[in-house]
């Protein structure tokens, strides 16, 4: 089984490509024979882990604003009160994990915001906004396979935070971490896997010795959609000014990131996104056929 999350369909991508992504996810784990695929997400009152297209179609229309996001802090809530919730990496990894499923993909993980820990260029405060994404991956085992923190975010101390909550990451086939939308974040990777099979292999390490910690397999968005290195640095950089300018904060700040991105770039950032996100199912259902019989 390999878990999706559903935030990237009702708040991550626009409409149709987030149906389509959804749809293509699914699919992508479907070719590893024996892989089955499980959306995540809250629908009156019940975590539901598979979804079917009815459902990823409902998430990916449904009009802006009606579908919460759930992650730890705000699953109680997104339960209790009814309607359609989309999941986030972290609330994603409970349902799974409770489900028995061990691997899981996603597009980019959350992480430290920049401006979290430090007042910005502008004056403004440090947000202290770190996504519960990390603590998730700090707490609950399974493989969760992504591009690398997305590049909103100060990788840096990402990087740093899991390391203290005991997260390994593991780049494959490349000695950087990937970028979310470039292939290359700039900071070396943690450990690097040559392939997928030796990633297995550290997975398999790690969850064996039952730390209680997850682990990170990072892959990079396939280069022949990946944006430029220089491209995909000033859409963020211009994208984090303008959330700042805008007054953006919380749970609003990675979508309104996402779109602004897109918009900034003209959309090439769109098919970057969904490529992404479909080769993670993919890998990630290999990964999980190699993992098969090997985990407790
Ligand atoms: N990856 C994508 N697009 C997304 C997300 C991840 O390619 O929209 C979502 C995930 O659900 C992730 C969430 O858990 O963004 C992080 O939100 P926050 O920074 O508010 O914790
Ligand atoms: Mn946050």
């Amino acid at each position: 089984m390999v878990a999706l999350e559903s935030t990237l369909i009702s708040h991550g991508l626009p409409y149709p490509q987030n149906l389509e992504v959804a749809t293509a996810s699914e699919a992508a784990v479907r070719e590893t024979t024996g892989a089955v695929p499980a959306t995540v997400a809250v629908h009156d009152g019940r975590l539901l882990v598979g979804l079917d297209q009815a459902a990823l179609e409902a998430l990916a229309t449904a009009p802006a604003g009606s579908v919460r996001k759930a992650a730890r802090p705000s699953l109680a809530v997104a339960l209790a009160e009814g309607g359609w919730a989309a999941t986030t990496v972290s609330a994603s990894m409970i349902a799974a994990f409770a489900a028995g499923i061990r691997v899981f993909a996603t597009g980019g993980i959350g992480g430290v915001h920049r401006g979290a820990l430090d007042a910005s260029r502008s004056g403004a405060p440090a947000s202290f906004d770190i996504s519960s994404d990390l603590d998730e991956l700090g707490r609950t085992p399974m493989a969760v396979v992504c591009s690398g923190p997305k590049a909103i975010l100060d990788v840096a101390a990402t990087l740093e935070y899991l390391e203290t909550r005991g997260v390994p990451v593991v780049s494959v086939g490349q000695p950087e971490v990937p970028g979310f939308l470039a292939r290359s974040s700039g900071i070396a990777s943690p450990a690097v896997a040559g392939d997928i099979g030796a990633a297995s292999e550290i997975v398999a390490a790690h969850l064996g010795l039952g730390l209680g910690s997850g682990v990170l397999v990072c892959v990079p968005v396939p280069a022949d959609v990946a944006l430029p290195d220089d491209v995909a640095r000033d859409a963020v950089e211009h994208a984090v000014a303008d959330a700042e300018a805008a007054g953006v904060v919380g749970p609003a700040l990675t979508p309104w990131l996402l779109a602004r991105i897109a918009t900034l770039t003209e959309g090439r950032s769109v098919p970057a996104n969904t490529a992404l996100i479909a080769n993670n199912a993919r890998v990630a259902a290999s990964l999980a056929a190699s993992l098969a019989g090997r985990l407790g």
